[in-house]
């Protein structure tokens, strides 16, 4: 008789059982600061929260998932972006709560009707576009969490709930609602998904961590219906903005020997395309082709600027950014022009420094 030899488990093999559970990531949020946020948000009563201009799925993930979150534990919130939300995030639970000025509820010179600010996805804050701009006495006056996941965050909260290692603002604020014993309803986690499956693509990015994937995981137990956000996230495009594809592919270019490949998208073009035009994931594109190790977008916007919109999965384009006052993350960044710059002007400029970059 001869022993069977047991059967070669995937731990031998791989040198690690599957079930193990994976090294946390390092904490790059100092415990003061986590202390410090969840002081002020138990102690506030009329929280105004805010996000980015041009609002991705971060930005209203992150301002309706706290907000729905705050407001089931009480409190007041008063949710503000310089921008609506477009398209599929128009959809998202709460979108229509969002305001995009703060004049009818506040006046200069008065006492703010909030007691707390939290600014969200947002590395600076100028990114709040109008929001800040109309209101800085308002920002200078109320206390400041700054919850983020930008390298080029610079830290303008008095409690900075930051950390770079995150996929998202809304895997950093999972963190924060955990910390303040909260846990988010049906619409918050479906609002907290949006943004970390958008600013991911899908767990798809280098961003994506172990702890994404826990945050993901207990956001689903919460009730976030994945495959219903998978569907308008990602897969249903409007048809304005597959008319605005069918016009920027044409402007495709190259330079640096096929290194770097950009799209060009004038005023015209957006006007032409229609409602819901929406330039997001060309730049995407740009950077996804073959020997492209720097893709762009040139955007004319409605303000006169011109936005650029970089990507690369090898070349650190927050850096790039950074020379033009912009900013983001090593993947993906951005930066704009102020008028009289065309889109011209902003090419001429933006295209040595890519060229440097590449080395
Ligand atoms: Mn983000």
């Amino acid at each position: 008789m001869v022993a069977e030899a047991p059967a070669p488990r995937l731990s031998d093999q791989r040198g690690v059982a599957i079930t193990e559970e994976p090294a946390p990531v390092p904490a790059t949020i100092p415990e003061p600061d986590w202390d410090h946020a969840v002081e002020l948000i138990h102690g506030a009563n009329r929280v105004l929260l805010c996000s980015h201009r041009k609002p991705d799925g971060d930005a209203i993930g992150s301002l309706l998932g706290l907000g729905w979150t705050l407001e089931a534990a009480g409190k007041h919130v008063t949710l503000a972006c310089a921008d609506a939300p477009a398209n599929a995030l128009a959809t998202l639970p709460g979108a229509e709560r969002i305001v995009q000025d703060l004049s009818p509820l506040y006046t200069v010179g008065e006492a703010p009707p909030w007691d707390l600010a939290i600014v969200m996805d947002a590395s600076g804050l100028d990114r709040l576009g109008s929001i800040y701009e109309n209101n800085r006495d308002l920002f200078a006056a109320l206390p400041l969490i700054d919850v983020d996941h930008h390298i080029t965050n610079d830290r303008f909260g008095i409690a900075n709930v930051v950390d770079p290692t995150a996929a998202s603002a809304t895997e950093v604020l999972s963190l924060l609602i955990e910390r303040l014993g909260l846990t988010p309803n049906v619409p918050a986690a479906t609002c907290l998904m949006a943004g970390l499956m958008t600013d991911s693509l899908s767990f798809q990015t280098e961003s994506t961590t172990p702890r994404s994937m826990r945050v993901a995981a207990r956001l689903l137990e919460a009730g976030a219906p994945v495959a219903k956000l998978a569907f308008q996230l990602f897969r249903q495009r409007p048809r304005g903005s597959a008319l605005l594809w069918s016009k920027a592919l044409g402007t495709l270019q190259f330079a640096a020997g096929g290194r770097i490949g950009w799209l060009e998208v004038t005023r015209a073009a957006m006007d032409a395309a229609g409602p819901g035009a929406d330039s997001g994931g060309l730049s995407g594109f740009a950077g996804s082709i073959t020997g492209v190790d720097v893709g762009f977008v040139l955007e004319e916007g409605q303000d006169g600027n011109i936005y650029v919109s970089l990507r690369s999965a090898t070349v650190d384009v927050a850096r790039v950014a950074s020379e033009f006052g912009g900013g983001g993350h090593v993947r993906a960044a951005g930066c704009h022009f102020a008028p009289p710059a065309t889109i011209a002007d902003a090419r001429a400029q933006l295209l040595p420094a890519i060229e440097r970059a590449l080395g």
